[in-house]
């Protein structure tokens, strides 16, 4: 899912790395989408459109490697392609997708563009969440919210996962199903794939996508992305996809770009098999004593009793819930800025998108849609 705008890279490891650094070519693509700037086949956000997130595949960076940064030559496109369409085949994909998916593309040069020039950047917290988190997205959450509120609420029990998680988590990631990308995403993974930075992942995102479209899910000229092949309204990479989708609506196609039903049930599916707990929240706010050990933040999880003990008082300066709830201390500044004890759906939201700035931006916005 989104190869997108997120600038929280804590570095824990390298394929956090390289989430990142595919993340980091949102703020390219939202440039690129300024009037003025839209060209070939972006039809993209406005340039003061917030950034857009979502769950990223690991990526096996050990053998598929950032480096070298210069790319191997690759054949010929054309032949590179009918390699590609034999191997395809092989693997079970009808002769008639792969007409109608892989007749007369090309490489799309704005993608490698926007996947060579992906600028070193960060965004403060604050700055983030205005551009994430703005109170228009908040009065407009609310609103999607109520007017989906039957439809959430069969698709939340069902699966487990608040309505106003399913809410936040679609309105972080295309705007309440608004900007879903202006690429058509046969052609762009096509062009990664081709592009010899980061074959082998594309190459399988590629094949998902030629299976997505083998099922009949969608048809090519339908199936639209972002430029590194993040689709529909959750922006499910294909092996997401692939792995988590749903036919909620029970018509026979996993539409993630038309069907609400399929949307939640789909984004639903994907936290429910990644451990969502539906009966807690995310975490809160919180304050810190003066003096406090900045060591004691990161993802070792102590009782809500144990970080009261600690001098941790709720963002008010009251006292925590007395709870053996387990959480972890979370500074998303380096240095004073806000402070958050977060529970283990916040660890989950990580798994849909490795982005701290990410996972407390989908909380806040959950709980500013519960709260009147
Ligand atoms: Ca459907």
């Amino acid at each position: 899912m989104g190869f997108w705008v997120s600038a929280a890279n804590d570095g824990r490891n390298a394929a956090g790395h390289v989430r990142h650094v595919l993340a980091a070519a949102g703020l390219l693509l939202l440039a690129a989408c300024a009037p003025g700037g839209r060209g070939g086949p972006e039809v993209g956000p406005a340039d003061d459109e917030p950034p857009i997130h979502g769950p990223v595949p690991a990526v096996p960076v050990a053998s598929e490697g950032l480096a070298p940064l210069e790319p191997p030559p690759n054949p010929d496109f054309t032949a590179w392609l009918a390699e590609l369409r034999a191997d395809a085949r092989k693997q079970g994909i009808k002769d008639s997708t792969l007409n109608a998916a892989l007749k007369g593309i090309r490489p799309i040069p704005r993608v490698i563009e926007l996947d060579r020039n992906q600028p070193e950047f960060k965004l403060t917290y604050a700055r983030y969440m205005e551009r994430v988190v703005p109170a228009s997205r908040i009065e407009k959450g609310r609103r999607m919210l109520a007017e989906n509120k039957p439809l959430l609420q069969k698709i939340g029990a069902k699966y487990g996962v608040q309505p106003r998680f399913l809410v936040a988590f679609w309105g972080v990631e295309t705007d309440f199903g608004r900007v879903t990308g202006g690429f058509q995403v046969i052609p762009a993974l096509a062009t990664l794939a081709h592009d010899g930075r980061r074959s082998s992942f594309f190459r399988k995102e590629l094949m998902n996508a030629l299976r997505i479209l083998d099922e009949g899910n969608v048809t090519p000229e339908r199936m639209v992305g972002s430029w590194a092949g993040a689709m529909g309204q959750c922006q499910f990479m294909p092996s997401s996809f692939v792995r988590f989708a749903v036919d909620e609506d029970g018509d026979g196609r996993k539409d993630l770009w038309g069907s609400k039903a399929d949307v939640f049930a789909s984004a639903a599916n994907y936290l429910k098999q990644s451990g969502w707990r539906g009966d807690e929240s995310w975490g809160r706010a919180v304050k810190l004593p003066k003096r406090f050990d900045a060591r004691l933040a990161g993802h070792d999880r102590r009782s809500f009793k144990t970080w009261a003990a600690l001098g941790v008082r709720d963002a008010k300066g009251g006292p925590l819930p007395k709870s053996d709830v387990k959480a972890a201390l979370m500074l998303p500044e380096a240095d004073g800025g806000p402070a958050f004890l977060v529970t283990e759906n916040f660890f989950t939201t990580l798994k849909w998108n490795r982005s701290n700035f990410y996972a407390l931006a989908v909380g806040q916005l959950a709980d500013a849609l519960a709260a009147r």
